[in-house]
């Protein structure tokens, strides 16, 4: 793994308090260190394992005797809520890539609910902090304590002291600000049940006739497992395994079987590096059904403002910390002084 290095960025001030990555990265003192020792929350490993055996059934039951379509159903479903995190949660809620307007966010909030993957605050503020600390110990899914932690152990474990300490100055209140995520957050139980659980149960049941257990197993369990499975491997896979062709300072890697199951989001080294653009990718639409949700949804007035790293500022950008795993043609170009790609690192609104 590559070293770890103080990030830096250069931002406009409005997105600078969102992703500035600063000063008290490697903070946390010896002590803490020495005294900190991982304290299994049992409750959560005994719910994961449940989960993961009845997904296992769920997948078998997909085989032995549901309709073809309910299985197509549970996977468009599975697409939805990962819209739910990757156009909701993540591109819009934590990082403010883009604008929406209530109808999309309100829908957002649906899919977000039936991703279940806590409520679009406490996800958002964890995203923050694992950006602002990534591979410290102040990072929630901290790569650094191995895959398994970074994929699932993180969510079967208590917190580091480090992520409360350094976490709790981070301001999130712009999220809150949001009456659709209060009221998400005041109601997350009842919406987490309907959403992830009763709807999804219901659809095939009533739509097509499909019995309760195979719609309850594949549609709601199968697909919810699989949805959780996808988005951790943004933070285990893509965090070891991949190109640095932005950053090869930085651990985050671009992963193409990542970016195929999490739906646009395994271009991570791209998206460490310039994290306000909306397509988390400089390759637009290629892989990355996110990005042409999100296109659909400015087509149609509902998202607007949608920001984007210019193609010379990557170019730059590659140049100065890149691997040079994408274009090799840089070898025979001047490398710029650092100072000069700095005036120019600034991102500009495509609408
Ligand atoms: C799940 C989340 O799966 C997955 C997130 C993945 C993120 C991926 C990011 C990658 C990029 C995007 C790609 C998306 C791709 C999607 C593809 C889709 C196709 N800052 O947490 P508590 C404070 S969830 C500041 O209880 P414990 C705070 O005061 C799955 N402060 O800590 C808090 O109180 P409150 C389902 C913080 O006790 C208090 O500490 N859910 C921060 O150590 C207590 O917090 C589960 O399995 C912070 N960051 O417990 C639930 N954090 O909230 C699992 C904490 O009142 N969670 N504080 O303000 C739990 O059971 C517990 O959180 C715990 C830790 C046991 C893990
Ligand atoms: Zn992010
Ligand atoms: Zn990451």
């Amino acid at each position: 793994m590559p070293p770890l290095i103080k990030h830096s960025r250069h931002e406009s001030d409005e997105i600078e308090a969102i992703h500035d990555v600063s000063k008290d990265q490697n903070e946390s003192t010896d002590a803490e260190q020495q005294e900190f020792k991982p304290q299994i929350v049992w409750r959560n490993v005994a719910i994961m394992v449940t989960l993961h055996s009845a997904a296992a059934y769920g997948l078998y039951l997909s085989f032995t005797s549901a309709m073809i379509k309910t299985t197509m159903l549970a996977y468009f479903m599975y697409m939805l809520g990962g819209l739910g995190i990757t156009a909701g949660a993540h591109r819009l809620w934590s990082h403010k890539t883009y604008k929406a307007k209530w109808p999309l966010r309100m829908m957002l909030m649906i899919f977000n609910s039936s991703a279940f993957e806590n409520d679009i605050y406490e996800w958002s503020r964890d995203h923050r902090v694992h950006h602002k600390y990534s591979e410290t110990n102040a990072d929630p899914h901290n790569a650094l304590r191995g895959f398994f932690f970074a994929h699932v152990g993180w969510l079967l474990t208590k917190k580091h002291p480090d992520v409360k300490n350094k976490g709790k100055n981070l301001d999130c209140s712009d999220i809150l600000a949001d009456p659709i995520v209060r009221f998400q957050r005041r109601y997350y139980l009842p919406l987490v049940f309907t959403f992830c659980y009763v709807v999804p149960t219901l659809i095939p049941y009533y739509l097509f006739g499909e019995t309760l257990k195979n719609s309850f197993f594949i549609c709601s369990i199968l697909r919810y497992v699989v949805l959780l499975n996808a988005t951790w491997l943004v933070n285990s896979a893509a965090h070891m395994f991949g190109n640095r062709p932005y950053d090869q300072t930085i651990n985050p890697s671009e992963n193409r079987f990542v970016s195929w199951w999490a739906i646009g989001e395994g271009f991570h080294n791209y998206h460490h590096t310039f994290p306000w653009d909306y397509a988390t990718s400089e390759f637009g639409i290629k892989l990355n059904f996110t990005t042409m949700f999100i296109d659909l949804m400015a087509k149609i007035g509902w998202a607007y403002d949608r920001k984007v790293v210019s193609k010379e500022v990557i170019r730059l950008r590659k140049l100065r910390t890149g691997d040079g795993s994408y274009g090799h043609d840089h070898h025979h170009e001047e490398v710029p002084h650092p100072d000069d790609v700095d005036a120019d690192d600034e991102h500009r609104h495509n609408e």
